[in-house]
């Protein structure tokens, strides 16, 4: 199944830098050795093995903008499922910029009427942090008028902290285009339940953003899942470069224990528990024990017979 994705906004704005890391596995201070993308830079990433984002990354300039909108018109804005809008925060052409935005919609509007359109005001780490509230709040109410009749979502986002992995930025961009994802949500609070656990998260394997979790005590850290995306890809990372596999990993301390676990052939498993009457041992039983349950979810979902063999990074 495949979902064509435009990513797209002024060159420079930072579109590569944030399809790589999240992606293919970059980490933030390589994008600053990124060259402009020329013209449409397409690449195809299996997502939860069988689903196939189609991105299409925008190269920004004025006369690429240009050809987008006339020649290659029909081409780019047929079949779009989402749009992904980056501005630069620090951008000084704000009306160059809404106005090639507002042609975007027009042509998208013309074409896949149907698209979900996500606005990223992007490099928030430029901006000092008793200021990012009220220029976000500012420049979302202004995208918001100038996309009507479409509606937009706009996110705070920036390379350099966890906002790329926020349950609401990437990650809630990629779980609108997962099929039936309410299954894998209620089999998960299942889950949950049946462990006794506060909360259980899936990572999708390859990028590690968040595609599903239920929460059955509340937690007062709002970022916690897009920190801890953050901080295990990083890990993930640097154990392939030693050329080892992350595989799993428990965390414990007197108040709970964290279990971060591979699961089924396309996620990682999250499980965090705070009786601490439960031994690990325990746990760990259970999340063997799911893994059926789970792959068999995802293989329908697919549509496949037997789990997939993707390569995995
Ligand atoms: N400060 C800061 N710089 C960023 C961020 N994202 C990207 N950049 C830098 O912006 C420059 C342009 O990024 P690039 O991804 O090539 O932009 P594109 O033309 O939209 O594809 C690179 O030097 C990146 O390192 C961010 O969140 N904060
Ligand atoms: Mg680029």
């Amino acid at each position: 199944m495949k979902k064509k994705v435009l990513l797209m906004g002024k060159s420079g704005s930072g579109k590569t830098s944030m399809r790589s890391i999240i992606f293919a596995n970059y980490i933030a201070r390589d994008t600053r050795r990124l060259g402009a993308t020329i013209d449409v830079e397409h690449s195809h990433v299996r997502f939860l093995g069988n689903l196939v984002l189609n991105l299409w990354d925008c190269g920004g300039q004025e006369i690429f903008m240009e050809n987008y909108f006339t020649t290659q018109r029909d081409n780019v804005f047929r079949n779009v499922e989402v749009l992904i809008y980056v501005f630069d925060v620090e951008s000084r052409e704000v009306e160059k910029d809404m106005h090639y935005y507002q042609s975007c919609l027009e042509a998208i509007l013309q074409n896949s009427p149907g698209a979900k359109v996500f606005c990223l005001i992007h490099k928030m780490d430029l901006i000092p942090e008793d200021q990012r509230k009220m220029i976000f709040d500012k420049r979302e109410a202004e995208l918001m008028k100038r996309s009507l009749p479409l509606e937009c979502t706009c996110f705070k986002t920036s390379i350099w902290d966890e906002t790329l992995y926020k349950a609401s930025a990437w990650s809630n961009i990629v779980h609108l285009l997962i099929p039936n994802v309410h299954q894998l949500e209620s089999s998960l609070s299942n889950f949950a339940t049946i462990l006794d656990a506060d909360e259980v998260l899936l990572f999708e394997r390859a990028t590690f953003l968040v595609i599903a979790h239920s929460v059955k005590r509340p937690h007062t850290d709002i970022h916690r899942f897009e920190k801890i995306s953050n901080i295990v890809k990083q890990f993930k990372l640097s154990c392939s470069k030693l050329q080892a596999q992350f595989q799993s990993m428990e965390v414990r301390n007197s108040c709970f224990a964290a279990f971060i676990d591979f699961f089924t052939p396309n996620t990682y498993v999250m499980v965090i528990m705070s009786d601490p009457t439960i031994p690990s041992a325990a746990t760990l039983v259970n999340i063997r024990n799911a893994r059926k349950h789970f792959e068999k979810i995802e293989r329908l979902e697919s549509g496949l017979p037997v789990p997939t063999t993707a390569p995995r990074i």
